[in-house]
């Protein structure tokens, strides 16, 4: 990986640091904002983190500073650093922050990134958190056993858990490198991808009735209500896992979770283990992600929301 040098001037001369990742946020999310968070700290430097979401998943709370984030200590910021953020709408309610900020850097690892920082350093690598280790790495900087946990949480999170197709040689020799820190691989791998509370099974077992197979079988489509999601005492943003048992059936290429946030607003994952670029079908509804994974927002009542979604798919298979 080729880290642009100019971005170490920006990260020498920061003092004060407001970093900014996505709305919905994921571990490469997290990871990578409270690693970056560390490693300016272990610097000298002061940052807070901003991310526009209401309530963090309890599941991240292995990762040192998930718990402060959106506790602002500092009044102001010399530099803003957007993490994982391939557009502007992504830092959500944060973003007029981030542009009132003087200097204001833009890393990721979304090909679609629009560059809408001063500086923009986007590398197409399997996660941010891998960007954030290299870079630091350049710089000669090592990380702690809190750091690598971190970076492992963003990387084991982005490639699902090496399981999907943007893993590279990379990913793994730095999850090995960060291994060497003594991580507790048993707990960050269970709080990641194991962990489930029972209102979790609850709505899996109340997802699992909603799932249906269109196209021939080759799209598989399940949907969430938002009183489902209130029955069971599981918050919007904890019903991540369930998109793929829609991709796992056998003979399925696209599997859709659509998860209803909002009367008539609904968050859509989809993924993919054929042909279809999901980043694609994504972008026709103003989302995005990569060919394997994207996601996006549509209005409307869930029966026209999955015909929107039937009718695009087809397009693809
Ligand atoms: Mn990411």
């Amino acid at each position: 990986m080729k880290i642009n040098n100019k971005i170490f001037d920006y990260i020498y001369k920061c003092k004060s640091v407001a970093i900014f990742t996505h709305i919905r946020p994921d571990a490469d999310a997290l990871g990578s904002s409270c690693a970056l968070k560390m490693y300016l700290e272990k610097m000298g430097k002061a940052a807070d983190i901003y991310c526009d979401a209401e309530d963090i998943s309890l599941n991240f709370n292995f990762i040192k500073y998930v718990s402060k984030i959106n506790n602002p200590q500092l009044k102001e910021y010399d530099t803003a650093i957007a993490l994982d953020c391939a557009d502007l709408t992504r830092l959500g309610k944060y973003a007029p922050i981030y542009e009132s900020i003087e200097t204001r850097l833009n890393i990721d690892h979304h090909i679609t990134n629009t560059n809408f920082g001063m500086f923009n350093m986007i590398i197409p690598s399997s996660s941010t958190g891998e960007i954030v280790y290299t870079m630091f790495k350049s710089m000669q900087l090592k990380p702690d056993k809190e750091i690598a946990t971190a970076l492992y949480a963003a990387v084991a999170s982005d490639t699902g858990c090496f399981q999907h197709s943007n893993t590279t040689s990379e990913s793994h020799k730095i999850a090995g490198q960060l291994l060497r820190y003594k991580i507790d691989i048993n707990k960050a791998n269970y709080f990641l991808f194991k962990r489930r509370s029972w209102g979790q099974i609850m709505l899996m077992q109340a997802a699992l009735k909603n799932l249906k197979l269109y196209l021939d079988g080759k799209l598989a489509i399940m949907f969430i209500r938002s009183n489902q999601f209130k029955e069971c005492d599981v918050g919007n943003n904890e019903s991540f896992g369930l998109v793929d048992y829609c991709v796992n059936i056998e003979k399925v290429e696209v599997g859709i979770l659509i998860s209803e946030i909002k009367p008539n607003l609904y968050a859509v994952s989809i993924r993919g283990k054929g042909n279809v670029d999901c980043s694609k079908l994504g972008a026709i509804f103003g989302g995005g992600g990569h060919p394997n994974a994207a996601g996006c927002n549509i209005f409307g009542s869930c029966n026209s929301v999955i015909g929107k979604l039937v009718r695009a798919t087809k397009k693809f298979i």
